[in-house]
C-alpha cells in the first residue's frame, strides 16, 4: 500500500447519482449486479476516464447504458476498473456485475458469512470487496437494494431504509426490495440475510414519527436483547432532548453477529453489531457488560446524524464522526448514570489506552495528514482523544454556546461530506470565540505535559500560579507549538470552603476555567486571604499530563473537600502513584515496599465515607495499574518489579482497612431481584473491591470460593473468579471453581470469552504455557475474533508480567500468533500487534527480545498491508 495524503484530496471527477444493487446471494457464488448512474462533474477534464475502487474482484460483466461494453474501453483489474471515452456531461449508466465469494471471505471486510448468516462489514474500505465503486466518503447517493436469496434459508433479507415490498422469486426463492432516501457513501452500506429471531419494539419521535425498532438476533437469545432494546429507546429520547436529533427512517434495525472485527456499524438504519454489545442477563452479562451495551448502543445510533446525516469528506476526517460521537455518548451515559463517576472511567480508559499511544511510536494527531492503511487509524487518539477535544471546545463556549455550535453544524452541513475545519468553524461562527490556537489539539500529536508551581503571598494577599507547558515530539512532529489548554481551576482554603479571587491577572480565568495559552505563563490571584490549597484540571477539563508538586497534606485536604468528585478521585490518585513508583524501585532493588501513612489513611477513609457513592468508593480503592505505574516510569521498566510493588502496598493497604473492607462486604447488598442500574452496579463494586483487599489481607482463597458459589449474577461470579484465578491460581478452589464455571457455561460464547480472559490474565511467567494450552481447547476457536482476542488479545494488552516474562518468550509467541492471524484477518492481527506499542519504555533485556520478536514480524514475507503498516512504525 502506497503512502495516502490529506494534501492530494481532490473530488471525483464524476458524481454518482444513484445506485441500484442486485444480490443473488449464494455461500460460495454470489452474484452482485450493480447500476450506477454517473454524470461528469462540470468542470472536470472531458478526457478523463473513470476509475473505480476493487479489492480482489472479478469482472463478471459490463454493461454501458444496458449494452455490453468493448472491451477496448474499459481496463479491469482486481484492483480498479476503469472506464474511458465517456459524456462529457450527460448521465450514463455502467452496470456492474461480478461474483464474490462470502464463504471465503476470512478478513470479515465487505460481504461475508458468520453463523450460518449472509452480513456485510464496509468501513473503512470494504464496499470495494463487493462490487466496483467510488469507494470514498464523498460519493454520497441514494441507494435501492434488491436481495434474492433462498426462501427456508434465508427468511430474512434486510438492507439500509424502509422496506419496498417483496415477493416469491421461482421455486424456492424470495426476494426483497429497499430503499434508502438519504444520499449515502458506500461504507454505510449493510445487507443481511438469514434466519434470526426479533425483539420489536416502537418509538414514536417528538414530531409524532412512528418507528418500528428492531433487534435481531440468533433463534433463542430474544430474551438477552432487551436490556440493548431499552438502552436504544433511552437513546432516542436524549438525542432529541440534548441535541434536538430525529430520526429520520420507519424503521431502524440492529443485526447481532458472533463474527466482527469491530464493537458495532453504524449502516444508515441496519446497524450490526459484534453480538457482545447486544446479548446481556444476569447470569451470564457483567455490570460493565451492560454499561458497555449501553454505551455502544448510543454510540452507533447517535452517529445517524454525526456520521451519516454529515459524513466525512475523507478518511483523514475520521475523528469528525468519531471524536464527536465518543463525546456523545460519554454524554449520554454521564446522564444516565453518575457523572463523575462516568467521567473518572472515562479517565482512567484515556490514561491507560490513548496516553500510551500519543506517547509512542504509533502517535499521531486527532486528524493526521497521512496513512498508509485507514484501518490503522480507528484509534484510541481519533476516538477518546476526539472526544476530549470536542469536550474542550464545550468547556470553552459552555453549554449554550456549544449547543448553538453544534446546531449551526446540522442546519449548516446536513447531507454534505465535511472536514474538521467545517466543524470548528460553526463554534466559531455560534460563538464569535477564535479557535485558531485551540485547533491545535487537531493537528499536533503528543500528550502536552503541563508543570504548575503556586506561592502565596500572604501580606500580598496574592497566590501566584505559574505554568509551563510542552508537548513532546512524536513521529513526523518533532516542532510544537504552545497549544490552549482549558483549566478548570478552583482554591480550597482551610475550612475546606472555595475561596473566590476578587481578580486574576496574567491569564484569562472566567467560569472557574484558567486558559493556559503560552510556552510559560503565570497567573496571579488576588484578594486571597489564606493559603489556598489549588486544583488544577479539574474533571480533566485537559488531556495533559500534569506535573504539580503537592504534598500529601494537600491532597488529603482535596480527596476530602473537593466539591469536583472527579478532582477528589485524582487527588487520591496522585497520592498513591509515588507510593507505587517507589514501591516498584524498591522491588527491583528487593527492598520491602513502604506506604506512606496520609495515603493509607485517606484511601481507608474515603471507602468508608458513606457520603459517597459506592460506585466512587469502588474506583477510588481500584489503584492505578501496572501499566499507569510504567507509564509514569516512563523508562528502563521492569514489569515484574512493578507488580510486585503494587502487590505490596495492596497488602498494605488490606491490612490497615481490614475491618473497614469487612464491613462494606457485609453491609454493600443489594435487595430484591437483580437490576443492572447505576446504583446497583456500584454497590457490588464496592462490595466487590472489599472482597479482593479481604482476600489479600487474609490471604486464603476461602472467601473468594465462597462468594463464588453464593454468587447470584455474572458480575459477583466473575469477580470471584478473577480474585481466585489471578491470585490463588495454583489451589484446589480455583481449579474447582475453573471447572465448574466452563462446564455451565459451555454453550455460551460470550461467558466461555470470559473464561478465557481471566485465564490470559495471570500474572506471572508461567501463564504462557497455560495460553498455549488453552488454544488447544476444544473451546478455543481461531477463526472467532471475540474468542482470539479474549486469549491472545488479553494476554498481551493486559497481563504485563506473562505477556513481558524476562525471556522474551512472550513476544516472539505473539510474533507467531500475528503472522498466523495475518493470513485470515489483517485487520484483527494489525489490531492485536499494537499491544507492542510500549517496547521501548522496557529495560534493556526485554526491549531486546520485543525487538527481535517484532523483527521477525517485519522480514516475514507476504505481510498485510495492515500490519506491515503497524510493526514498520512499531520498529522506527
Ligand atoms: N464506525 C465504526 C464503528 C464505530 O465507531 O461506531
Ligand atoms: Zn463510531
Amino acid at each position: 500500500g502506497q503512502v495516502i495524503h490529506l494534501a492530494d484530496y481532490r473530488p471525483t471527477d464524476f458524481v454518482l447519482e444513484r445506485v441500484d444493487l442486485t444480490f443473488e446471494l449464494d455461500p460460495t457464488e454470489t452474484k452482485v449486479e450493480a447500476r450506477l448512474i454517473f454524470h461528469r462533474r462540470p468542470g472536470a477534464d472531458i478526457t478523463a476516464p473513470i476509475v473505480l475502487d476493487g479489492d480482489e474482484l472479478t469482472l463478471a460483466g459490463l454493461l454501458f447504458d444496458q449494452v455490453e461494453l468493448d472491451p477496448s474501453r474499459y481496463d479491469a483489474t482486481p484492483e480498479s476498473l476503469t472506464v474511458r471515452d465517456l459524456p462529457e456531461s450527460a448521465p450514463f449508466e455502467l452496470t456492474i456485475t461480478t461474483i464474490i465469494n462470502p464463504e471465503a471471505n476470512t478478513q470479515l471486510m465487505g460481504l461475508y458469512r458468520t453463523g450460518g448468516i449472509y452480513c456485510t462489514q464496509c468501513e473503512a474500505e470494504g464496499f470495494r470487496r463487493i462490487t466496483y465503486f467510488p469507494d470514498r466518503p464523498d460519493v454520497l447517493a441514494p441507494f435501492t437494494v434488491n436481495i434474492i436469496a433462498d426462501k427456508d434459508a434465508n427468511p430474512l433479507l434486510l438492507s439500509n431504509g424502509n422496506f419496498l415490498g417483496g415477493a416469491g422469486y421461482g421455486p424456492g426463492k424470495h426476494f426483497a426490495a429497499w430503499f434508502d432516501p438519504h444520499p449515502k457513501p458506500s461504507y454505510l452500506f449493510a445487507l443481511v440475510a438469514g434466519d434470526l429471531g426479533v425483539v420489536e419494539d416502537t418509538f414514536t419521535t417528538t414530531s409524532g414519527r412512528d418507528v418500528v425498532l428492531k433487534i435481531y438476533v440468533e433463534h433463542g437469545k430474544e430474551p438477552r436483547a432487551a436490556y440493548a432494546m431499552d438502552a436504544l429507546k433511552r437513546s432516542m429520547k436524549w438525542d432529541e432532548e440534548r441535541f434536538g436529533r430525529e430520526y429520520d427512517l420507519d424503521i431502524f434495525m440492529i443485526v447481532a453477529v458472533s463474527d466482527f472485527n469491530m464493537g458495532a456499524m453504524e449502516n444508515k438504519g441496519l446497524n450490526v453489531f459484534n453480538d457482545r454489545y447486544i446479548l446481556a442477563d444476569p447470569e451470564t452479562a457483567t455490570d460493565a457488560d451492560y454499561a458497555n451495551i449501553e454505551t455502544v448502543i448510543a454510540h452507533e445510533y447517535f452517529h445517524n446524524w454525526t456520521g451519516n446525516r454529515i459524513t466525512c469528506r475523507d478518511w483523514f476526517q475520521l475523528c469528525l464522526k468519531e471524536g464527536l460521537t465518543v463525546y456523545r455518548d460519554q454524554e449520554f451515559t454521564s446522564d444516565q448514570r453518575s457523572r463523575p463517576v462516568k467521567r473518572i472511567a472515562d479517565v482512567r480508559h484515556l490514561k491507560s489506552e490513548q496516553f500510551p499511544e500519543d506517547g509512542g511510536p504509533l502517535a499521531h494527531p486527532v486528524r493526521p495528514t497521512t496513512y498508509r492503511e485507514i484501518n490503522n487509524f480507528y484509534t484510541r487518539t481519533v476516538y477518546e482523544k476526539g472526544s476530549e477535544v470536542t469536550r474542550m471546545i464545550a468547556t470553552l463556549l459552555g453549554r449554550d454556546g456549544f449547543k448553538k455550535g453544534m446546531d449551526l453544524y446540522f442546519d449548516r452541513h446536513d447531507g454534505q461530506a465535511v472536514i474538521i475545519e467545517d466543524f470548528v468553524k460553526c463554534f466559531e461562527d455560534a460563538s464569535g470565540r477564535d479557535l485558531t490556537q485551540f485547533s491545535l489539539w487537531y493537528h499536533q500529536a503528543g500528550t502536552p505535559l503541563v508543570t504548575a508551581s503556586g506561592a502565596y503571598d500572604a501580606a500580598a494577599g496574592t497566590f501566584t500560579l505559574s505554568l509551563e507547558q510542552m508537548i513532546p515530539a512524536t513521529p513526523g512532529q518533532s516542532i510544537k507549538e504552545p497549544m490552549h489548554i482549558p483549566l478548570s481551576l478552583a482554591l480550597f482554603g482551610e475550612n475546606g470552603g472555595k475561596i473566590e479571587p476578587s481578580s486574576v491577572s496574567g491569564a484569562e480565568y472566567a467560569g472557574e476555567v484558567l486558559h493556559l495559552t503560552d510556552r510559560a505563563q503565570t497567573a496571579v490571584f488576588h484578594g486571597i486571604g489564606s493559603r489556598p490549597v489549588v486544583s488544577i484540571n479539574r474533571s480533566f477539563s485537559a488531556p495533559i499530563n500534569l506535573h504539580f508538586d503537592q504534598s500529601p497534606a494537600d491532597l488529603a485536604h482535596l480527596a476530602r473537600h473537593e466539591t469536583d468528585h472527579f478532582a477528589r478521585w485524582q487527588a487520591l490518585t496522585d497520592l498513591a502513584l509515588p507510593n507505587l513508583l517507589k514501591a516498584a524501585r524498591d522491588a527491583r532493588e528487593g527492598k520491602p515496599a513502604a506506604c506512606e501513612a496520609t495515603f493509607v489513611e485517606t484511601l481507608i477513609a474515603a471507602a468508608a465515607d458513606e457520603s459517597l457513592e459506592p460506585a466512587f468508593r469502588a474506583q477510588a480503592l481500584a489503584l492505578p495499574s501496572e501499566s499507569d505505574i510504567a507509564r509514569e516510569l516512563g523508562s528502563n521498566n521492569d514489569p515484574d518489579a512493578i507488580h510486585a510493588g503494587r502487590q505490596a502496598i495492596l497488602k498494605q493497604i488490606a491490612d490497615a482497612g481490614k475491618s473497614i473492607f469487612a464491613g462494606l462486604y457485609a453491609s454493600m447488598t443489594t435487595s430484591g431481584n437483580f437490576s443492572p442500574d447505576a446504583k446497583s452496579a456500584g454497590l457490588r463494586a464496592l462490595r466487590n473491591s472489599a472482597l479482593t483487599y479481604l482476600s489479600y489481607a487474609e490471604q486464603t482463597p476461602v472467601r473468594a470460593k465462597a462468594a463464588f458459589d453464593a454468587a447470584n449474577n455474572m458480575t459477583d461470579l466473575s469477580h470471584a473468579l478473577t480474585l481466585l484465578v489471578h491470585h490463588f491460581p495454583e489451589t484446589a478452589e480455583t481449579g474447582e471453581a475453573l471447572t465448574a464455571f466452563r462446564d455451565r457455561f459451555a454453550e455460551n460464547a460470550l461467558v466461555i470469552d470470559k473464561w478465557f480472559s481471566i485465564q490470559a490474565g495471570i500474572p506471572g511467567a508461567k501463564t504462557l504455557e497455560r495460553v498455549r494450552a488453552l488454544m488447544e481447547n476444544s473451546l478455543f476457536k481461531r477463526t472467532n475474533p471475540n474468542r482470539m482476542r479474549a486469549l491472545v488479545g488479553t494476554f498481551a494488552f493486559a497481563n504485563p508480567t506473562g505477556f513481558g516474562r524476562a525471556d522474551g518468550e512472550g513476544y516472539r509467541f505473539l510474533a507467531g500468533e500475528i503472522l498466523e492471524i495475518d493470513e485470515r484477518n489483517p485487520q484483527l492481527a494489525a489490531r492485536i500487534l499494537t499491544s507492542m506499542r510500549s517496547w521501548r519504555s522496557l529495560e534493556p533485556t526485554r526491549a531486546d527480545h520485543a525487538r527481535a520478536a517484532l523483527s521477525r514480524i517485519e522480514q516475514a514475507p507476504n505481510l498485510s498491508t495492515d500490519v506491515r503498516d503497524i510493526v514498520e512504525r512499531t520498529l522506527k
